[in-house]
């Protein structure tokens, strides 16, 4: 009998991927290969490529203990031709496959590759939708489509209503859509702020750790210590935790940030979920079901749901419907190298040697620490947007393009001139000073605006204002910010700007 082969990408871990629908397992056997090309096409943090390793292995476990047959390649193995199409041209010979069905890609890169299969494996190849997302490609489109600005707070209600989540007869709960007003609470050190989820690696994640640390000598982060969840049933504990102990916390302090304290009451699942161990509404219905049986606040559950089922479908809806151009977006015109301490982590800048510090032990920051430190300094320095994306891409044990790239393109960096964000999210020194405990131990003075003293993110925030005025002054959200600019006295705006200039040209 004839074969279907059916290759399951190391993002695709989901018992009911589409790929595997309605195939008969006596006639299909499932391919899945570590392969060079892609641990290669961006320098993957060590812990990245280790989790993606062992969970597809599992995973692979996971898929024959219910009756599939799994041909598994390994990126030792002898004769690993080093990529996809090449590994399926191979199994496909192997098991005489008559054709081939796939789950689509999470990025153009590789759905570009796969339209080619057909012509190169001489097979009929059926590429079907990732259905593992609450809005369709078609949906997203029709959404989006004749909207002068796509805006995530009316995507967002769309989602709530269709889903039914936090909804009580048509109505929001709580009589309102959005709560994050009520999500911007420092935190300090003496709040109960609990232990981090941690799995034991078994033989099988030792075995890849191993290999990761012999083929990967030199790639960024840390490797050890390893304790993602590698497993579904690991990354259920994981959620577990996150609702029992961080949830109740999530809502009020969702934008602070403290030294040393990279999790605090984030949920740390979506490595978990972009690798398909997790399932978006099954989350946000345990999550809802914690408020309902009062063990959550109302803020701390509408604003977990909304990150999943907003801006999570948001930004996908974006990536592919922008197509592969998005990544070149560069509306600002930055050109600035990225600097060295990026892979470091070495700067007197308290909270960047934080965030990319603790990046690198973890593969890990939460998103404030994405958007409003290490991504604020990116867009205030000028900082070429491609070379931002590929560092993302790369340090994030969650990164896939289809999520990264409009994260950092669009919401951090502004370089897709507004489509994602309503205004580019700036900020002096005094937001950070306001949401984390850095500036108190940093060598910088976060008051000071000028001169070799001041906090670097304040010179730098009124260069950027300078240095875009053009593209931005007519943004409704910025007046405020130019009225102010234009107000200071001549000396100050040229103090400003030469102390900018000096900073950066140490870079
Ligand atoms: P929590 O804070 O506990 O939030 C819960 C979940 O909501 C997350 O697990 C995630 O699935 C979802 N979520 C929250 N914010 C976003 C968002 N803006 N976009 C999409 N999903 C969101 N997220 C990734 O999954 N992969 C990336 O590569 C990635 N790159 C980013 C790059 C930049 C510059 C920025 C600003 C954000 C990026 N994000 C990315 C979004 C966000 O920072 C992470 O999803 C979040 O920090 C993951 O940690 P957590 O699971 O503890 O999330
Ligand atoms: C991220 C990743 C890595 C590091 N390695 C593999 C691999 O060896 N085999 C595989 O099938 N998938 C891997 N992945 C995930 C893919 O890069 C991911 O499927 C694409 O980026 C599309 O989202």
């Amino acid at each position: 009998m004839a074969k279907t082969l059916i290759p399951v990408l190391g993002d695709q871990l989901s018992l009911s991927l589409s790929s595997l629908r309605h195939a008969d397992r006596k006639d299909a056997v499932i391919l899945m290969a570590e392969v060079a090309a892609e641990a290669d096409y961006a320098p993957h943090h060590r812990k990245k490529l280790a989790f993606v390793f062992s969970a597809m292995r599992h995973h692979a476990a996971a898929l024959r203990a219910e009756g599939w047959e799994v041909d598994y390649v390994r990126l030792d193995d002898d004769g690993n031709e080093g990529s996809l199409g090449a590994e399926a041209a191979r199994a496909a010979k192997r098991h005489g496959a008559a054709r081939i069905v796939v789950t689509e890609p999470g990025e153009h890169r590789l759905m570009a590759e796969m339209r080619g299969w057909e012509e190169a494996l001489g097979l009929p190849v059926e590429i079907r939708e990732d259905d593992r997302f609450l809005a369709s490609h078609s949906e997203f489109d029709a959404w989006a489509e004749g909207r002068k600005q796509l805006r995530m707070e009316y995507f967002y209600r769309e989602m709530r209503k269709k889903t039914g989540l936090l909804m009580e007869e048509g109505e929001p709960a709580g009589g309102r859509w959005n709560f994050d007003a009520e999500n911007r609470k420092p935190a300090s050190d003496d709040l109960f702020i609990p232990d981090a989820f941690a799995a034991e690696p078994d033989e099988e994640t030792e075995a890849v750790l191993e290999m990761v640390e012999r083929l990967f000598p030199d790639r960024f982060g840390d490797l050890r210590p390893f304790r993602f969840a590698v497993t579904r049933a690991g990354a259920e504990a994981a959620l577990d935790h996150f609702i029992e102990h961080a949830l109740p916390r999530f809502g009020d302090h969702q934008d602070a940030m403290l030294n040393g304290r990279p999790f605090l009451w984030h949920s740390v699942i979506s490595l978990y979920l972009n690798a398909g161990l997790l399932e978006p509404l099954s989350i946000c219905r345990r999550v809802e079901e914690a408020w309902r049986a009062g063990a959550a606040p109302l803020n701390a559950a509408e604003g977990y749901i909304r990150q999943i089922i907003g801006w999570r479908e948001f930004v996908r809806g974006i990536y592919w419907r922008e197509g592969p151009d998005y990544l070149r977006r560069n509306a600002l015109g930055a050109h600035r190298p990225l600097p060295a301490f990026y892979w470091t982590g070495e700067t007197d800048m308290a909270c960047m040697a934080d965030a990319i510090g603790q990046t690198k032990r973890e593969a890990y920051a939460h998103h404030i620490q994405r958007l409003m430190v290490t991504g604020n300094f990116a867009l205030l320095a000028g900082i070429d947007p491609h070379e931002v994306h590929e560092w993302y891409l790369a340090v994030y044990a969650d990164a896939y393009e289809w999520v990264e790239a409009p994260n950092t393109l669009g919401m951090a960096l502004f370089a897709d001139g507004g489509l994602l964000a309503s205004k580019p999210y700036a900020a002096s020194g005094a937001y950070i000073d306001r949401m984390s405990d850095h500036c108190g131990r940093c060598r910088f003075d976060v008051k000071a605006k000028t001169g070799p003293k001041a906090c670097p993110f304040n010179a730098l925030y009124w260069d950027f204002i300078a240095r875009n005025e053009k593209t931005l002054r007519g943004n409704p959200r910025l007046g405020p910010v130019y009225s102010t600019w234009g107000r200071m006295k001549p000396e100050a705006r040229d103090a400003l700007r030469a102390s900018a200039a000096r900073f950066l040209a140490s870079l």
